[in-house]
């Protein structure tokens, strides 16, 4: 079993992340890492945090000579802007975590709520779920994602085919693939920031090169699309997911709602549309895995929303803290992060997990059988 803790809070020493269950025999190294948490920070929108931290990724544990020895792999991610105390915050911001969390720990401030509660801690996501992106990528597995709407601003033109999306959305601003939407998108977040207002928007991640068979329909906990959308759910500010057609199909007769079966010798069984976004029966079928998620706008607020403050129970305006005005690029890449955990989590339960050459061994042994199938 693959798992991972994170912890730290927004401005203390260090966010830290321990990944347990990764096979021995992985090449790591902090530049693959880092590369990933580099894509985290950026976005058009991003707040001025993103300024004065590096976001570099420090391996403490879990590697000798730069490979996995089967042993929990530890991460940390310094804070730069470490503060030693911080002013107690009594007016909670409709939108986050603040009022739900001071009445559920007791608190009569929502400052020792926010620290943990920040967006800052999916760094320590992204660096666990680059260890598990590696893992993948060992086997051929391809994950990337990309922005295709931000305020009400959705892409119209979309490459005719999958692998064509990062050469088109890694050097975009807002991470889209469809050069007239970023325009459109990108005005959308200045606009935005003019009249000191926030805005979400959906991110899609896409897997490419999974096997069939990862999850399983014999039991609900165990389908993978249940497990994914428990996880990119857990993103902070994500409100929605969905597979492939998504919600779509709930207005599409079965007609055209399925994935004919094809089959060729050379390829084994393929289909020509890919409607189920990749998974069957909680199954991944051997097409890309496609996850949409649906992502609220920021809950800090330059011109801010009625609260009530928790100490004197006035009415008052909420807190005003840094914050981004859109975050949904850097979303993505933690959709990435955490479909990657989950892929590589049920790649093991499938393959084995000990080693990297008796999965290797396992996985090619299945691949061949389910060719012959
Ligand atoms: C973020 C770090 C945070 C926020 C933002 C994203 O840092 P700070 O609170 O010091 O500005 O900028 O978090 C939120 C917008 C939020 O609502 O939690 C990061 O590292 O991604």
């Amino acid at each position: 079993m693959l798992r991972y803790l994170t912890a730290g809070e927004s401005h203390g020493r260090a966010l830290v992340a321990i990944v347990e269950g990764l096979p021995a025999g992985l090449r790591v190294d902090e530049g693959w890492i880092n590369a990933q948490m580099a894509r985290r920070m950026q976005g058009y929108g991003r707040g001025s945090r993103m300024k004065l931290e590096q976001d570099r990724v420090e391996i403490v544990g879990g590697l000798i000579r730069g490979e996995t020895i089967g042993a929990p792999v530890a991460l940390w991610i310094e804070n730069r802007d470490w503060r030693r105390d911080e002013p107690d915050i009594t007016r909670p911001r409709p939108g986050h975590a603040d009022l739900a969390g001071a009445l559920k720990y007791g608190f009569d401030e929502v400052r020792r709520v926010l620290e943990r509660s920040s967006a800052r801690e999916t760094a320590a996501r992204v660096a666990a779920g680059a260890l598990c992106g590696r893992l993948l990528d060992e086997f051929g597995v391809r994950l990337f994602s990309h922005v295709t709407e931000i305020g009400g601003e959705a892409i119209r033109e979309r490459p005719a085919r999958l692998e064509e999306i990062p050469a088109l959305a890694e050097p975009s601003a807002v991470r889209c693939a469809d050069t007239e939407a970023e325009v459109r998108m990108k005005a959308a977040v200045d606009a935005a920031r003019a009249r000191g207002d926030t805005l979400g928007g959906v991110f899609e991640v896409v897997a490419l090169g999974l096997p069939p068979g990862l999850g399983s329909h014999v039991h609900w906990d165990r389908r993978i699309d249940g497990r994914i959308a428990a996880a990119v759910m857990s993103i902070h500010a994500v409100k929605g997911v969905e597979f492939g057609l998504g919600f779509a199909s709930a207005r599409t007769p079965g007609s055209s709602a399925h994935d004919e079966i094809l089959h060729d010798p050379a390829r084994g069984f393929y289909r020509d549309t890919n409607r189920a976004g990749g998974v069957e029966g909680g199954m991944t079928n051997g097409e890309p895995l496609v996850v949409r998620a649906a992502m609220k706008p920021l809950s800090t607020l330059r011109v801010p929303l009625r609260s009530v403050d928790l100490r004197t129970k006035e009415p008052v305006e909420a807190v005003v803290v840094r914050s981004d005005v859109c975050a949904v690029p850097a979303a993505g890449v933690v959709g990435e992060a955490m479909v990657a955990f989950v892929l590589a989590d049920a790649f093991l339960e499938k393959f084995g997990g000990d080693a990297l050459g008796h999965i290797r061994q396992s996985f090619d042994r299945y691949m061949e059988e389910a060719r012959r199938c």
